[in-house]
């Protein structure tokens, strides 16, 4: 309650730093433990490289001495509480990969003393924290609610946004007893404005996999409308925009290139993992999952079916695509799925190039490329412009002006009415 904890967070990227700073600017003193020793390097320096932080923030911190960073464990036993916030990727077969939870945590359980707190923010699927973390914490002779204690509390972090932060965005918190929960929920309590306790880490753990297979199922229900709509000749954003005019009972949710990041089109295999151990088949998240990676796909049939009208081959076609990054706003092209489809039309012969203002260039499935100048000569050097991404800072009215054919799949352009437009 005084703040004199010391706060570990290992994993500092784009939960663990926002994590570190709101801790830290409260006065807890924070130990980063970050294994790229680049990124511990530069928070030692105070130089930030997660968007959501504001850098003179990080460098005050680090100045007072309140942020440190370390890439090794030795430290642990300083620690008061440890927030785990490491990567819950896929395997390549979609199954769940707990390998840096795991190591992490077997780290942890050689330093662990009386007293600590370790709390999982990682996204995973139920069961996590007690059948995965807790033997291995226990396996060091401390016994938890009585030596140490331990809870789940999913982050809730959406990259980008300006509204929502870590400080004011509602934390569910769950623990593996009442001690433990108790003792996460005050800790929370200290620099988060709404702290929502629930009965177990595997509740905590199944409300942000739900959140997550939420969205990812509401994007695939609009995503096949898209595909419906190509197939009746009807404009999938007209309907919508006139479906979301209903004031009740509808949240707006819009088709696109396809889904990316690494939580929408990850976590909600890890629910659909473990369901199947009980013998139970998660359809919603399979079908979603199937229609989502099939979006990409659907867009390279459209470019090319807009090329042949403009009767270019594509082995002839010159393509620019607006926008890399998995979302609007922000220079993430993680399972992007922008750069699939320039794999796609780039495996069909065509000469394709990028421009993003967020991303000056990336290497990324088989490709390596440099974002281009945004000119008139480019647009009007492409025979189709294709906007993956919708960054609010291009200038859609300039680009339909010197563009001679666009393909626009996330409608920014719709409500241009222009005839150089072909909309998803
Ligand atoms: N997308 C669509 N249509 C939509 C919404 C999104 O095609 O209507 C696409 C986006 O372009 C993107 C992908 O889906 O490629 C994921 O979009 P997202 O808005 O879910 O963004 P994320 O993955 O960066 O952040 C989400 C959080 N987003 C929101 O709640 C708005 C939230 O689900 C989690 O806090 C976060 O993932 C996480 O860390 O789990």
């Amino acid at each position: 309650m005084d703040h004199s904890a010391v706060v570990g967070v290992v994993g500092l990227g784009y939960v663990g730093l926002p994590f570190a700073v709101e801790k830290a600017k409260v006065g807890f003193r924070v130990i980063g433990i970050e294994q790229n020793p680049r990124r511990a390097e530069r928070v030692r320096r105070g130089e930030n490289y997660i968007p959501d932080v504001r850098d003179e923030e990080l460098k005050e911190l680090v100045s007072q001495g309140l942020i440190v960073a370390e890439t090794g464990f030795e430290r642990v036993p300083e620690m008061d509480v440890i927030v785990i916030c490491v990567p819950t990727p896929l395997t390549r077969n979609l199954t769940p990969d707990l390998q840096y939870v795991e190591r992490v945590t077997r780290e942890i359980a050689r330093h662990l003393r009386p007293g600590q707190l370790v709390s999982l923010e990682s996204t995973t699927y139920p069961g996590t924290t007690e059948e995965v973390m807790l033997p291995i914490l226990e396996g060091s002779g401390l016994k938890v609610e009585q030596d140490f204690f331990l809870a789940h509390s999913p982050e809730r972090v959406d990259p980008g946004n300006k509204r929502y932060t870590t400080k004011n965005t509602t934390k569910v918190v769950g623990g593996v007893g009442p001690e433990s929960l108790e003792v996460a929920v005050a800790f929370y309590s200290q620099t988060i404005e709404q702290v929502v306790p629930v009965s177990s880490t595997k509740a905590a753990e199944l409300v942000k996999v739900f959140e997550n297979t939420f969205r990812a199922v509401n994007i695939a229900l609009v995503n096949e409308l898209a595909l419906l709509c190509d197939r009746m000749g009807l404009n999938v954003w007209e309907v919508l925009d006139a479906a979301f005019t209903k004031p009740f009972g509808i949240m707006p949710f819009y088709p696109g290139p396809g889904v990316g990041g690494h939580c929408i089109p990850v976590d909600p295999h890890y629910l659909e993992w473990k369901a199947k151990e009980y013998n139970f088949n998660t359809h919603f998240i399979a079908l979603a999952g199937e229609i989502n990676r099939k979006m990409p796909e659907f867009v390279r049939e459209k470019a090319l079916r807009v090329l042949n009208e403009l009767a270019v081959p594509p082995s002839r076609a010159r393509i620019l695509v607006l926008g890399v990054a998995y979302k609007k706003d922000i220079g993430d092209y993680r399972e992007s799925p922008a750069i699939e489809v320039i794999r796609l039309l780039k495996n069909d012969g065509a000469e394709v190039v990028y421009h993003d203002p967020f991303v000056p260039r990336f290497t990324h499935g088989g490709l390596a490329m440099e974002s281009v100048p945004l000119t008139p000569e480019r647009l009007s050097w492409a025979d189709l412009v294709l906007i993956a991404t919708d960054h609010s800072s291009l200038d859609y009215p300039w680009i339909l002006q010197h563009a001679r054919k666009v393909l626009d799949t996330r409608g920014v352009t719709r409500h241009f009415k222009s005839s150089k437009v072909v909309l998803l």
